[in-house]
């Protein structure tokens, strides 16, 4: 009795040993927090590489930038501290112009013209990401971002002044041609920046407005359309060739399941969101033709600038997206 527990015991012991020898777990940070479409894709993607992988590879999903600051999500996974992450693509513009162009205003402002830019931008991100030792495994844009304030906003000049909430150095350029006072303010701590009085408007997502209860603190919504930045999801190269040949698979079918579901969940939080946003009491308008004939020379201008910066590999991109 006594002899055959200890043998069960060494033998449920040993099958454990066996099963923790293979299993691996993967820490994931992320920027955004867990409401959003973009995390609860990436809460799907991970329980498709478990269920896939029996339980070989799980994936620990660190929303809201609680592990890594979003500003050090890239490099943690270039140095391996972490084995993937999550992060806005537009944040390595200063690495190359390239990662940018997708925030560029007015280049690509429908998902049909975003569908073409990722796929003039694919390959040339890959090598450059490649170079710093990870891989690309998908990437989601968010919804197409319209103008946030607390007033009717009629043309450029209205926007003069305003402490304006920006995301990157792209819409931070924006904001400045525009008049405005730019303050870098992270996903999270929307909110926050806004109540303190730190900021008092902001171009984002409807998403976004809807995930920080932009009526908390603002009154309209100009729907402006003004461009559709992307989220992207990589992998440490080292790290994915240790897992098994299996496991790659899993990991790389899993990823293209992502993406295909957050391009969808994407178009559709378009107007879903836009709807809650008004149905919580954000006046939704359209854009006025001054508003917008000011806002497209702004981005004709930036356009110059970017052009002008990236030089042939732009030009190259430009045209591989029909420009
Ligand atoms: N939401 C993110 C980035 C773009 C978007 O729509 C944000 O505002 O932080």
């Amino acid at each position: 009795m006594l002899i055959s527990r200890i043998l069960g015991g060494t033998a449920a012991a040993l099958a454990g040993l066996a099963i923790g020898a293979q299993a691996e777990t993967w820490d994931m940070p992320t920027p955004y927090p867990d409401a959003t479409f973009h995390t609860v894709n990436i809460t799907e993607f991970a329980s498709d590489v478990a269920a896939a992988t029996d339980g070989g590879l799980e994936i620990n999903v660190h929303s809201a930038a609680s592990l890594f600051k979003h500003p050090e999500i890239s490099r943690a996974v270039r140095s391996g501290q972490v084995p993937i992450g999550e992060f806005f693509l537009s944040l390595l513009a200063n690495e190359d112009p390239a990662f940018g162009a997708d925030s560029l205003p007015f280049l690509a402002t429908n998902y049909e013209d975003a569908e073409k830019l990722w796929a003039a931008q694919k390959d040339v991100i890959s090598e450059l990401l490649d170079e710093q030792g990870m891989m690309v495994l998908y990437s989601v844009p968010w919804p197409p971002q319209g103008l946030y304030t607390n007033n009717e906003i009629n043309s450029v000049e209205d926007l003069a002044g305003l402490k304006f909430r920006t995301y990157n150095a792209t819409l931070e350029e924006f904001a400045n041609l525009a008049g405005a006072a730019p303050t870098q303010v992270e996903n999270p701590d929307i909110p926050q920046a806004f109540s303190t009085g730190r900021v008092e408007a902001m171009i984002t997502s409807p998403s976004t407005g809807v995930n920080s209860k932009a009526w908390d603190f603002l009154t309209h919504y100009t729907d402006i359309q003004a461009w559709i930045p992307k989220n992207v999801v990589v992998v440490n190269t080292r790290s994915f060739r240790r897992l098994d040949d299996a496991t790659q698979t899993a990991v790389l079918e899993a990823a293209a399941a992502a993406e295909a579901r957050g391009w969808e969940m994407s178009r559709a939080e378009t107007e879903a969101q836009t709807a809650v946003l008004a149905e919580n009491g954000i006046i939704v308008v359209e854009p006025s033709e001054e508003l917008m004939t000011g806002l497209r020379a702004i981005g004709a201008q930036m356009l110059e600038n970017w052009t002008a910066e990236a030089g042939d590999a732009g030009a190259a991109l430009l045209s591989a997206y029909g420009k």
